[in-house]
């Protein structure tokens, strides 16, 4: 499979081309919107979420919400594009208006202005904004589908916010009772971090967070020991940290397993007639030697305090190169709920494409097949 995504964040809108989908898969469409609306959401988000109503148009692949097996382009149109024709418009507008010089130390804005030789960070956040992950989410609502046509499913929740840390383990089915605030599972931690928020929010400032990422119904042996490319925790987590903000990414236990003796840190193997072969734990996260082993995939991401600060860290305004405090674009006090949301989408596309790429088909009957044959 592949993903190209375009648009900047305040252009026309935001695009994703998804190759390699089968034919046949039935899709909801509402569910797409579904998944950006809750991108949307979450508790600590900006004034453009109130502008914005996202929508993903599908222009080609699918004829009467059924997949034709040709590339997929879905269309996030941005409703403020109204508001920034005069400064963003391809056709000619006007560059001189709403530059950006006083660089958010955290964001692309500098290294990405020497990078692409522009005197306006506004050439290169417009594309660095995290409102490019609107296209990642609808493609990856499509590929969620697809999994769950095998039998495959995704969830997430918010695991810590700032300080506020929930280190209660989890069933699966219980994640679908997470709370719509801030994507949390205990509402106590939750009024916590809510009033966290607000308190970052009086201060100028901005929080992040842990969220972790949880697939049920992978057979065992996708992925491969045999070479570097193929393992299956080396593409998932290479997902995982293309995603906005991110800056950590572990695998089941993570860093704690480097500090624990062997005898504590392995899933000792079982066996019994009937069910076959099985673990008491997971501390591996459903992965070893690069392949899932039948058990729960089980991943956390880190996400950084976004970079727009309200009371603007110290910088320098290129325009001169004098001492500034850093520009204060319209953005979020924290935005971890959409980021768990985002998370998972580039979870189910790069998940979708291994399988895909193991099973091989062009068709959902035939991809169904393979996967209802292994063992
Ligand atoms: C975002 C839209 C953006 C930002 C945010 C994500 O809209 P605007 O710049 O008009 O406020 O709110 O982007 C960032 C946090 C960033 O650092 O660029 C969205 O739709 O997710």
């Amino acid at each position: 499979m592949r993903l190209t995504t375009s648009g900047e964040s305040h252009g026309k809108g935001l695009f994703a081309i998804l190759e390699g989908v089968p034919a046949g898969l039935t899709l909801d469409l509402s569910r797409i919107d579904g998944a950006l609306a809750l991108r949307q959401g979450g508790y600590g988000r900006g004034g453009r979420q109130k502008i914005e109503k996202d929508h993903a148009e599908i222009v080609t692949g699918v004829r009467n919400c059924v997949t034709l097996g040709s590339p997929l382009t879905l269309a996030v149109f941005n409703r403020d594009f109204e508001n920034w024709k005069q400064y963003m418009a391809p056709e000619g507008c006007d560059v001189s208006a709403r530059r950006v010089t006083r660089v958010r130390p955290g964001h692309a804005d500098l290294t990405g202005m020497i990078k692409f030789a522009t005197d306006d960070a506004r050439n290169v956040l417009e594309r660095a904004s995290a409102r490019e992950t609107a296209a990642r989410v609808a493609a990856g609502a499509v590929c969620a589908q697809l999994l769950e046509a095998l039998g495959i499913r995704l969830r997430h929740y918010v695991r810590s916010l700032g300080s506020v840390a929930d280190g209660r383990e989890y069933p699966f089915e219980a994640l679908q009772n997470k709370s719509p605030v801030l994507g949390m599972m205990d509402a106590e931690k939750e009024q916590e971090a809510t009033a966290l928020i607000d308190r970052a929010k009086a201060e100028g400032d901005t929080l992040g967070g842990t969220v972790e990422l949880r697939v049920q119904g992978l057979k065992r042996g996708f992925g491969s020991c045999m070479t570097y490319r193929e393992k299956l925790d080396a593409r998932l987590t290479a997902a995982l940290m293309s995603v906005q903000a991110v800056k950590g990414v572990e695998v089941g236990e993570g860093f704690a397993l480097a500090s624990r003796p062997g005898s504590l840190a392995h899933d000792e193997i079982f066996f019994e007639e009937g069910r076959g072969y099985f673990r008491k734990t997971n501390r591996a996260g459903g992965i070893e030697g690069g392949m899932s082993n039948g058990e729960e995939l089980v991943l956390r991401a880190a996400m950084k305090p976004i970079p727009t600060l309200m009371k603007g860290l110290r910088t320098v305004d290129t325009d001169g190169n004098v001492p500034a405090r850093a520009s204060t674009e319209r953005s979020d006090v924290c935005a971890l709920t959409a980021c768990g949301v985002v998370l998972e989408s580039a979870l189910a596309f790069e998940l979708c494409s291994v399988v895909l790429e193991q099973l091989g088909g062009s068709n959902m009957q035939e991809i169904k097949r393979r996967y209802e044959e292994m063992k």
